[in-house]
């Protein structure tokens, strides 16, 4: 374990943080650092939200972040931390102010990486040079961007072939130009038992991609790989697959689902063939667009068969072998993953919580210090946060939401998201019943669906005449 340290020849007053969370739910944001970083008060969405062996301060002045830091005082320079790879090393950072003085340290857990540390007089371009810099070094896939249609957002667990195929086919009706239409979670009989069907899905997975190419769209599918749950025949078939505690237990990676789950020790070299099989089967039905969600639980903290492998390298032979079966040129999107990590392996990122139809709820996000939850708030707050992360990846902000039957979004807001996404860049994806649109509706969704450039944060401000005002270079 590496650790460095620097005292920091400037005073607290004006300065902010830039900090990012361990993984897509993870809150990412910039902050004046007498501010308080909010830490889950919830045991569960400890692990589930955030890195549990590096958790948010949840201490007044004290700031944590993975990767990535940067303090910037309020004439646009400051300094700018980042690790210079994160194949098999986790790059945690920790800013402190006393109310007198600034601290910096370091700390790695895995093999010595090189870290980049400067003083700038322009912490942006700083903060963009390093990103890009740490993107060239694990050869970051950075495909174009792509139009998606995702059924998690409207249909949630109760998707079925049918809606999938009647939404592809009034999309075309419409001349709405999707380029991808993604079947997500509900399909499957079990967290694991990716091959059997659910009862309410009406039919099998592998019967979609047909139909879909025939609308002129791509085949995408949704798939938690690395998690299994205790009800699974998987889990049955193979309880040593398993990622334990130390007391020899599987390890309780979660709690969604209505239950507890458990996750793969992608170190055992039996789990690495069928993670590979996986990919390649849902490859051989048709799906090219694969969207691999709850990432995160092969790299939690745990007992391996193999201990030689940390925690980084595990999680990334596990992603490397979906790789692999899915074939070079499927499109892959990594969600609720180790973000670094993940670079050179996914083409796209999920880079903030989830979107919901609701703006915010206070409630868990201030008095439960849960911001990982969605809300369009969350998912705009901390994607915007990660601008400098195109370097990695194709950024995905999650979806707009231009319906107003089943949301609690005013006009103004569902306007708001969908002009915002526009901004951060990346995937653009929607989520509608199409039969739900009205004519504005249709409209903002098309609107949507007019990719502009990737855009930076000192054009942020010259989108939203000043709106964002957190991202001008003139209040930093
Ligand atoms: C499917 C969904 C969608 C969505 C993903 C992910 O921490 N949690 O309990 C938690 C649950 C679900 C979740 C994110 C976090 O959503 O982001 O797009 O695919 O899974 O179940």
């Amino acid at each position: 374990m590496t650790s460095r340290q620097w005292t920091l020849p400037v005073s607290p007053a004006g300065l902010r943080v830039l900090v990012n969370g361990y993984q897509s739910w993870s809150e990412a944001e910039l902050r004046p650092i007498e501010d308080t970083q909010a830490t889950p008060l919830m045991r569960w969405r400890q692990e589930q939200g955030h890195d549990p062996a590096f958790l948010p301060s949840g201490a007044p002045g004290r700031w944590r972040s993975h990767t990535l830091i940067a303090l910037i005082r309020p004439d646009g320079g400051g300094w700018v931390g980042c690790a210079q790879d994160a194949t098999r090393t986790f790059t945690h950072w920790e800013a402190h102010s006393d109310g007198a003085a600034v601290q910096v340290w370091y700390t790695q857990e895995g093999p010595e990486v090189p870290v980049a540390w400067e003083e700038t007089p322009d912490v942006i371009r700083s903060v963009e040079a390093q990103a890009a810099r740490l993107g060239q070094n694990m050869g970051a896939r950075t495909p174009p961007p792509l139009r998606v249609w995702c059924s998690w957002y409207s249909y949630y667990r109760n998707v079925t072939l049918e809606a999938m195929i009647d939404n592809a086919r009034q999309a075309r009706q419409y001349g709405l130009e999707f380029d991808v239409f993604q079947l997500d979670d509900g399909f499957q009989a079990d967290l694991g038992d990716w091959t059997e069907p659910s009862a309410h899905f009406g039919g099998h997975a592998r019967d979609l991609p047909a139909a879909l190419t025939g609308l002129g769209v791509t085949p995408g599918l949704w798939l938690a790989p690395f998690l299994v749950a205790p009800t699974s025949r998987l889990f049955a078939g193979h309880p040593e697959w398993m990622l334990r505690d130390r007391q020899g237990n599987p390890l309780l990676a979660g709690h969604n689902w209505g239950g507890p789950y458990h996750a793969l020790d992608t170190t055992h070299p039996d789990v690495l063939d069928w993670l590979r099989e996986l990919a390649s089967t849902v490859r051989g039905w048709g799906y090219t667009y694969l969207k691999l969600d709850f990432l995160y639980g092969a790299a939690l903290p745990g007992v391996r068969h193999d201990p030689a492998v940390g925690r980084a390298q595990a999680y990334r032979m596990g992603l490397q072998a979906l790789r692999d079966g899915a074939g070079e040129d499927a499109f892959l999107l990594g969600c609720g993953a180790p973000l670094a990590s993940s670079i050179g392996l996914v083409d796209a990122m999920r880079t903030g919580p989830d979107v919901a139809p609701f703006w915010d709820e206070e409630s868990r996000r201030v008095w439960l210090g849960d911001a990982t939850g969605p809300s369009a708030r969350n998912a705009l707050h901390t994607s915007l946060s990660r601008w400098y992360q195109h370097a990695w990846y194709q950024p995905d902000p999650d979806v707009m939401i231009a319906r107003r039957e089943l949301s609690l979004l005013s006009r103004n807001e569902r306007h708001a998201l969908a002009g915002m996404l526009d901004v951060i860049g990346g995937l653009r994806a929607s989520s509608d019943p199409i039969a739900m649109l009205d004519a504005e509706g249709l409209e903002l969704l098309r609107r949507s669906l007019q990719i502009s450039a990737p855009d930076r944060p000192v054009t942020l401000t010259r989108s939203f005449g000043g709106a964002v005002t957190h991202f001008s270079r003139g209040t930093f």
